[in-house]
C-alpha cells in the first residue's frame, strides 16, 4: 500500500500510519545516535570554550567554571557518551525516546552548570552578570538545531532551559540597572527561532521519508506487475500451460543444450481427435472446458525437470522432453494418451471412440549429430501426428515410422529418427 500523507490541514509531525511512524523512528535511530555522539563531543569542546568568558569575568568565576564545567559536567558528559557508544546495541534496542532523553538531560545539565556559575556570589558585583545569560543561547541551540532533537523533545528542552534562565534572572545577583528585558527577549527569541527551524527540519525529514517509502512501494508494485506481465506473456490464458511464444523460446534453448551436451531431444505433438465435432455437438464453452482438462492431463504426465508442455494451436499441445531418447518419449506419449482417455469425457459423435481421445506424434533427434534445426524436429513430430491420425486416431506414432507395423507403433524403439 502506498503510504498516506503525513498531515491533513496544518502540517503535523505525525504519520497517518503507526507503521510508518515506527519505521521512521527505527530506521533513523542508529544514524541519529552516531550523530548525537559526534556533535556531543564538539558541543563539549564549545561548552568548555566558555571558560574564556569565566576567566574574563573574574578569577573566582573562572575557578567555579573550571569546577562546574570542566570537572563535573565534562566528566559526566564524557562518561555518558562513552557508555552510549559502548552499549550502542542496548541503546538502539530501547525506544528512540531513550537517546533523545539522554540528549535532553545533558543539555539541561549544561544549563544548570551555567545557572550555578550565574548564581555564585562572585557575580554579585559584576556588570557581566546579565550578559552572562547569553550562555543559555548555545545551550538552547545545542538541543534544537545542533542535536536536532525531535520537535516535541526540543520544545520540552527549550522550555526547561528558559525556565532555568528566568529563575536565574529573577533570583540571581545582578546590577540594578542591568538590561534584563533585552536579554530575556534575546534568549526567548533564539529559543523560538531555533524551534521553528527544528520543526521545519523534522517536517522535511518526514516528507523525505514518505517519498522514499512511496518510491519503495511503487518499485515493488512495478516489479510485481513486470513479473505478472512476464508470466502472462508466456502463459496460455485458457489452459494455464505455456503458450506458443514460451514454447518457441524453450525449444531454442533445449535445442542448444542438446547440441552442447550431445543428448537426444524429443517432441510430443498431441491433437484432440474430432474436436470440431465435439464443439459442434457440445458447444464452444464445453469445448473450452474439455481443452482445460486435456491440458491438465498432459501436464500431469510430464513433470520431469526439463519437460515443457505448451498449447501449440487450437486443440493441439506440444511437449519438449529434454534428454529423452525415443523409447522414453514414446512411453511418455502413451501415458499422456491413456490419461486423456481416462478423463472419460463423453464424445458421442459416431466416428469417435465414445469419449474424448487424442493422437500423438513423437519425434526424437540427436541435435549434435544433425546439421538441421529445431523446425525439423517439429516437422517430424507433425508428420508422425499425421500418421497417427491416418491410422485411426487415439494412438501414439513415432516419426518417421519406416519400420513400424501398421497397427502397433514400435514403443521399444531406442533410436532417434534420422536427420
Ligand atoms: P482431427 O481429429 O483430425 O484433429 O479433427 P479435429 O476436428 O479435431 O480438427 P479440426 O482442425 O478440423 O478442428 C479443430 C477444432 O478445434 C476447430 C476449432 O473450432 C476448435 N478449436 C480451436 N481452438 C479452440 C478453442 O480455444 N476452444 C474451443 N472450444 N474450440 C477450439
Ligand atoms: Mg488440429
Ligand atoms: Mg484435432
Amino acid at each position: 500500500m502506498i503510504p498516506a500523507s503525513m498531515s491533513r490541514g496544518l502540517p503535523r509531525l505525525r504519520f497517518d500510519s503507526p507503521e510508518d511512524e515506527h519505521q521512521f523512528d527505527k530506521g533513523s535511530q542508529a544514524s541519529r545516535l552516531r550523530y548525537f555522539l559526534i556533535s556531543g563531543w564538539v558541543s563539549l569542546l564549545i561548552f568548555n570554550g566558555f571558560l574564556v568568558v569565566d576567566w574574563l569575568v573574574s578569577p573566582d568565576v573562572f575557578a567555579l567554571g573550571v569546577l562546574v564545567r570542566l570537572m563535573i559536567f565534562t566528566s559526566f558528559g564524557i562518561a555518558t557518551m562513552l557508555m552510549a557508544w559502548l552499549y550502542r546495541p542496548v541503546v538502539l534496542a530501547l525506544p528512540s525516546g531513550f537517546a533523545e532523553g539522554m540528549v535532553v538531560m545533558t543539555g539541561v545539565l549544561a544549563a544548570l552548570s551555567v545557572a550555578v556559575v550565574l548564581s555564585s556570589p562572585a557575580m554579585r558585583d559584576s556588570h557581566w552578570a546579565v550578559h552572562y545569560h547569553g550562555g543559555f543561547v548555545p545551550v538552547i541551540m545545542y538541543g534544537t538545531v545542533v542535536q536536532r532533537l525531535r520537535f516535541r523533545h526540543a520544545a520540552i528542552f527549550a522550555g526547561i532551559v528558559l525556565l532555568i534562565h528566568w529563575a536565574c534572572m529573577a533570583t540571581g545577583p545582578r546590577e540594578a540597572d542591568a538590561p534584563v528585558v533585552p536579554m530575556l527577549l534575546f534568549v526567548v527569541s533564539v529559543a523560538m527561532y531555533t524551534l521553528i527551524i527544528n520543526f521545519r527540519l523534522e517536517y522535511e525529514e518526514r516528507q523525505q521519508f514518505l517519498r522514499h517509502q512511496r518510491g519503495k512501494v511503487l518499485l515493488a508494485q512495478l516489479d510485481h506487475s513486470r513479473i505478472e506481465l512476464e508470466k502472462a506473456s508466456r502463459c496460455d490464458p485458457l489452459t494455464g500451460v505455456a503458450n506458443r511464444r514460451a514454447f518457441d523460446h524453450a525449444m531454442q534453448d533445449a535445442w542448444a543444450n542438446a547440441v552442447a551436451q550431445g543428448t537426444p531431444l524429443s517432441l510430443l505433438l498431441v491433437d484432440v481427435d474430432h474436436f470440431k465435432a465435439y464443439n459442434d455437438h457440445y458447444g464452444h464453452p464445453a469445448g473450452d472446458a474439455c481443452l482445460v482438462q486435456v491440458a491438465d492431463a498432459v501436464q500431469r504426465c510430464l513433470r520431469r525437470p526439463g519437460d515443457l508442455v505448451a498449447r501449440y494451436g487450437g486443440e493441439e499441445f506440444i511437449a519438449v522432453l529434454n534428454r529423452a531418447p525415443l523409447a522414453q518419449a514414446l512411453a511418455a506419449a502413451e501415458r499422456v494418451r491413456e490419461a486423456i482417455e481416462a478423463l472419460d469425457l463423453p464424445h458421442e459423435a459416431p466416428i469417435t471412440y465414445g469419449r474424448v481421445t487424442a493422437s500423438i506424434g513423437v519425434a526424437t533427434l540427436l541435435p549434435a549429430e544433425c546439421q538441421t534445426s529445431a523446425e525439423r524436429l517439429i516437422a517430424l513430430a507433425d508428420e508422425a501426428l499425421y500418421q497417427a491420425k491416418n491410422r485411426g486416431r487415439n494412438r501414439v506414432w513415432p516419426a518417421p515410422a519406416p519400420t513400424a507395423p501398421s497397427s502397433d507403433p514400435p514403443l521399444s524403439n531406442e533410436s532417434a529418427a534420422p536427420c
